[in-house]
């Protein structure tokens, strides 16, 4: 019988490349969708064909009982959340509800469903939990790079509600012995990534730039430092989490670091532009409070789980910009995501 996977976030960036490479090992591939008419299922109904979707939301138990109920899964993957960090200054009680408490009603899904009420030695034979936790949640950071065991400090309401993720996945393992892990992953991207994330952002300006669709391309600070891999490697290191012959939370980075500045040198060099006849910085982008530096310490993954990164910082911008140059030349609307088909 073929081990089956219940993915919430299944319309993410995450959810498709996650999909993706479950199906190709094999996998019944289920994914949670909310909403009577979401928009983005066409586009999972397009791109993966083979995946079957369960009704139900973060913010809403009895549906994550009754979806856990339905499909029997053996691995359930948590990548459902309201992740664009600037949107939860402006909504930071639905990020809590959503990418903090959606996390708890997930754990509860599972454990009830599997009978479980009181402590247990042993996580055999019970469904495998994956939490989609973040590099956000080290925030202002203690030491760099950052570790399994780095202290978290996170700077915005989504961090902190991942934190609370975080700890109420390790408290799941330890109260109730369940096979619940945590990814702390730092930035991942790729051509499917959400159009507000700078990456994206800096990809489809270059591209409107180049075709002569837009003038300039604004945005906030520069100085910001982050780890960006490819999402196509990350959601590998998702599968070998649950693979592995024991629950433990690994970082999950390329260990390298680079400024917004070099990025957006980077992808502008890529269209053959020069990038300072075009960026505007503008202040009203800027956080209420930045992450100013984060790279990882993979280690841990790369010994234990013989994860590494395939995609170079270089490779994964050329490969957005390049992308978003033939959708947009295709006319192709980022908006409907036609980089998806
Ligand atoms: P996306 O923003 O692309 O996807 C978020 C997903 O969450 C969407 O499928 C969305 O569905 C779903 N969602 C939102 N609200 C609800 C809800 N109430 N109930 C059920 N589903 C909901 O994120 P990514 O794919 O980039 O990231 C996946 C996960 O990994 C997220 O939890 C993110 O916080 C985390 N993460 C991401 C990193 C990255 O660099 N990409 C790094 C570290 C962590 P809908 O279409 O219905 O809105
Ligand atoms: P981040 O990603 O906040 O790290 O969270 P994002 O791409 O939004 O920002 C990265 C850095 O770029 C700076 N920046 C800008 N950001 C955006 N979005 N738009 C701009 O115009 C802009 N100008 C500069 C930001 O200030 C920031 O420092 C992502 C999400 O996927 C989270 O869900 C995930 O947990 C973390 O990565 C790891």
């Amino acid at each position: 019988m073929a081990r089956r996977a219940l993915i919430t976030g299944i319309t993410g960036q995450d959810g498709s490349y996650l999909a993706e490479h479950l199906l190709s090992e094999g996998y019944e591939v289920w994914g949670l969708v909310r909403g009577q008419a979401n928009p983005r299922v066409p586009r999972v109904r397009r791109l993966l064909q083979d995946v079957r979707l369960v009704r139900g939301d973060l913010l809403d138990q009895g549906s994550l009982i009754s979806a856990v109920e339905k499909v029997q899964p053996d691995e359930v993957y948590n990548l459902g959340a309201i992740s664009f960090v600037p949107m939860s200054w402006e909504q930071a009680e639905l990020t809590a509800e959503v990418t903090g408490m959606g996390v708890l009603r997930v754990l509860e899904a599972i454990r009830v469903c599997s009978g479980i009420t009181a402590s247990r030695g042993s996580s055999a034979g019970q469904i495998r939990f994956y939490q989609a936790s973040s590099s956000e949640m080290f925030g202002q950071v203690r030491e760099t790079p950052q570790t399994e065991r780095t202290p978290f400090h996170p700077r915005s309401p989504y961090g902190v509600a991942k934190a609370y993720g975080h700890f109420l996945t390790q408290n799941y393992r330890e109260s109730y012995g369940m096979f619940a892990v945590s990814g702390i992953l730092f930035n991942h991207e790729s051509p499917r990534r959400g159009a507000e994330f700078v990456t994206r952002k800096v990809s489809l300006g270059v591209a409107r730039i180049k075709l002569g669709m837009a003038a300039e391309l604004r945005l906030g600070n520069l100085e910001a430092r982050r780890d960006w891999g490819f999402a196509g490697d990350f959601v590998r290191a998702m599968h070998m989490m649950l693979s592995a012959a024991g629950p433990e939370d690994y970082v999950i980075g390329t260990g390298r670091t680079h400024s917004v500045r070099e990025l957006v040198e980077a992808a502008f060099a890529a269209a053959d532009l020069d990038w300072e006849r075009y960026v505007v910085c503008d202040a009203s982008l800027h956080r209420p409070a930045e992450v100013d530096l984060l790279c990882a310490d993979p280690k841990k993954a790369r010994t234990q789980l013989g994860w590494e990164p395939t995609v170079s910082f270089e490779e994964l911008v050329a490969m957005m910009v390049e992308a978003d140059l033939r959708l947009l030349a295709d006319g192709g609307d980022p908006e409907q995501d036609s980089s998806w088909a």
